[in-house]
């Protein structure tokens, strides 16, 4: 096979052994990469009902056929795993230099479980890969154990790791690497801290060989000169993410005090232009040439990253109007290896729960010392900070008091940083996004604000599932940057003749879509095993907050989801996609996209319908 390495590396942390696995090409045309090649793992190798924090779970690292080739915003990889968080399945997207390298070390994924005895990281270099003692690094923060082994190792060495979130088991602890990257929203660093790993460390030192090197060439070449010549790149350049904070104010989706607004009163100190004032310089991930990190210095005087999603959730929806330090917990929050956007929500939480009364604790909006504290109490899951380090959902169920209502999650994975009191189509994109909460699989709030934004329309449902084909389904199981066609308008043709190239397969956008739907299919299948009997239509349904209290600042003062209309449009969105009306896909849809044998396996712990 061209393009694809043909290989897992499946390391038992347990046994303290690495072994390679071949795959044949029918896995690869069937999965592709990334997402695909996780989830058909995961349906195939964990025991359903395991605890996702037991030796049990499997941590996945998985690249797609274009990894670590020229080609643009190949430099990322897909971390998945069933979630502590959500119980179902989990992944996350890290631009790192340890994507590269796996496959340069020969490998399209690297499959880890079991558990050490006393922490490690992991080294592989090529075929050999060992444990290494960790005791040393057990405490150090996110960034201090890179730069650690940073030293240790050549400077193309690719790192992930995990910071004190990871190892003291926060369940949205996340995987970070090269200082800012930070990916696996779901509580993928958890998992890793589970199995007492505190790094992995990858060198590679093969070339990637593609079908057609010179037709990559030139690819390469033309596509990356195309990137820079749209119309949106210097802008982009200046901003990445970040204008999106004028854009959500401009149109009511900004969070403000946990989800209550959707216009923040201080947005302009927070937005875009406010941080270009305080820029200092840009980063990003490998092989890309439009990188989107704003590196800013914040009240601590530290560098930080700031993208949209950090800036709101740690802004406006604790009523933070202070870049600088709402940069200063972003920072802290790397260096931990927390989640910005569940970190966000269980600061939100906690800070209604505080006015309300319903907590002994005093934490108010808008403080940044306590906030901090409170962040740090997390990490190291002390006092108030041990219940939020559970998650919002769980911090609800413990604070009781009708707080449901208002702790921001789908399935158990906070919200990300768009409100939706007036955006059906961006609830239901959040309802049935494969890991809970996220925006990521379809960011369809952009369009809806342009079209008939307060109907629950069909046609919102055809484009949303549209979208969740193309974000969640190809460019997450390619495992590549989406910002190059979703941002800068990049056309999508050039990803089959990237396709064609790098493997010398014809994968038009028939099949890649083909294969995204597979991998959609087996998600939800993979969640429905889990959950059995327990699972409803209720699990796709976003927050109470935005059915049962209207926004009462903004333009839009007054706007509340409708319970019915937003019923029937989740009906219409089952139906196109072949579940049933509890949303569990139906025995013909599993056999129409070639999981006939997913359907007999899923078929004992629920009745499938015909
Ligand atoms: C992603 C989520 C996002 S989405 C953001 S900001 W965004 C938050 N970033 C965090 C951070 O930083 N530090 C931290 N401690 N926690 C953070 N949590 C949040 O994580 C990021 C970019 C961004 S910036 C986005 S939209 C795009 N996301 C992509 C995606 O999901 N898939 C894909 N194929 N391409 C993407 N390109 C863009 O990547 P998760 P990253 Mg990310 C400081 O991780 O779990 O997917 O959650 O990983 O390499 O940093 O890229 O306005
Ligand atoms: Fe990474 Fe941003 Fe480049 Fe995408 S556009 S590859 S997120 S730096």
């Amino acid at each position: 096979m061209y393009g694809w390495q043909g290989h897992f590396l499946n390391v038992n942390l347990t046994k303290n052994k690495a072994i390679a696995e071949s795959y044949d090409s029918k896995f690869a045309f069937n999965y592709l990469g990334g997402r695909g090649f996780a989830a058909k793992i995961l349906w195939d190798q964990i025991k359903p009902g395991i605890d996702p924090l037991s030796p049990e779970n499997k941590l996945i690292f998985a690249a797609g056929p274009l990894t670590g080739f020229a080609l643009p915003n190949s430099g990322k990889i897909v971390v998945a795993s069933k979630s502590p968080l959500t119980g179902g399945y989990g992944d996350g997207n890290i631009g790192t230099r340890a994507a590269i390298q796996m496959r340069k070390a020969g490998y399209d994924a690297i499959i880890l479980d079991g558990k050490a005895k006393s922490p490690v990281f992991v080294h592989i270099k090529d075929k050999v890969a060992e444990l290494v003692d960790a005791k040393d690094f057990w405490g150090l923060d996110a960034f201090q154990t890179e730069k650690q082994l940073e030293a240790m190792f050549e400077s193309t060495a690719g790192i992930l790791c995990i910071g004190p979130a990871g190892e003291n088991l926060v369940k949205f602890a996340t995987v970070v690497s090269q200082e800012g990257r930070s990916g696996g929203r779901p509580g993928m660093g958890a998992v890793m801290g589970s199995k007492n790993l505190k790094a992995i460390v990858v060198e590679g030192s093969n070339d990637l060989s593609p079908a057609f090197p010179k037709e990559l060439t030139e690819l390469s070449a033309s596509s990356y000169r195309e990137i820079m010549t749209e119309p949106g790149y210097e802008f982009w350049k200046r901003q990445g993410t970040m204008s999106t904070i004028e854009w959500s104010q401009e149109n009511c989706a900004l969070p403000t005090l946990n989800f209550r607004e959707g216009v923040f009163d201080e947005a302009s100190e927070i937005g875009g232009f406010a941080m270009e004032k305080i820029k200092v310089s840009n980063r990003g991930c490998p092989q890309c040439n439009m990188t989107c990190g704003n590196i800013v210095k914040d009240s601590d005087r530290k560098e930080s990253e700031v993208d949209y999603e950090n800036v709101a959730m740690l802004g406006s929806n604790i009523g933070l109007g202070n870049l600088m330090q709402v940069a200063a917990l972003n920072r802290v929050a790397d260096e931990l290896g927390l989640d910005t956007i569940s970190l966000g929500n269980v600061l939100g939480f906690a800070m209604e729960a505080s006015e309300r009364r319903l907590i002994e604790e005093s934490i108010h909006w808008g403080k940044f010392k306590d906030t901090k504290t409170l962040v740090n109490d997390i990490a190291y899951r002390r006092g108030l900070g041990s219940i939020l380090a559970d998650g919002v959902k769980i911090a609800a169920e413990k604070v009781g008091r009708g707080s449901k209502d208002w702790a921001m999650h789908v399935k158990g994975l906070e919200i990300s940083a768009y409100d939706c009191h007036a955006a059906p189509a961006m609830a239901l994109s959040y309802g049935t996004s494969p890991v809970g909460a996220h925006h990521k699989d379809a960011w369809i709030i952009g369009w809806e604000v342009e079209h008939k934004r307060e109907s629950y329309d069909e046609d919102k449902v055809t484009r949303l599932v549209d979208t969740q084909r193309l974000r969640g389904g190809v460019f997450e199981s390619l495992a590549l940057c989406r910002f190059p066609n979703v941002q800068l308008g990049l056309e999508l043709e050039w990803y089959p003749r990237f396709l064609q190239a790098a493997t010398g397969m014809e994968l038009t956008w028939a099949t890649l879509n083909q294969i995204a739907d597979r991998s959609s299919q087996l998600i939800r299948a993979f969640w429905v095993r889990e959950f059995g009997k327990n699972w409803t239509r209720e699990m796709d349904r976003p927050p109470n907050r935005w059915f049962k209290e209207p926004l009462t600042k903004g333009p839009l003062r007054g706007r509340k989801l409708d319970n019915l209309k937003f019923d029937d449009m989740l009906s219409m969105y089952y139906d196109k996609k072949g579940w049933d009306e509890r949303g569990i896909p139906k025995k013909s849809t599993l056999k129409k996209h070639g999981l006939a044998e997913v359907a007999g396996a899923l078929n004992k712990y629920v009745a499938l319908m015909d």
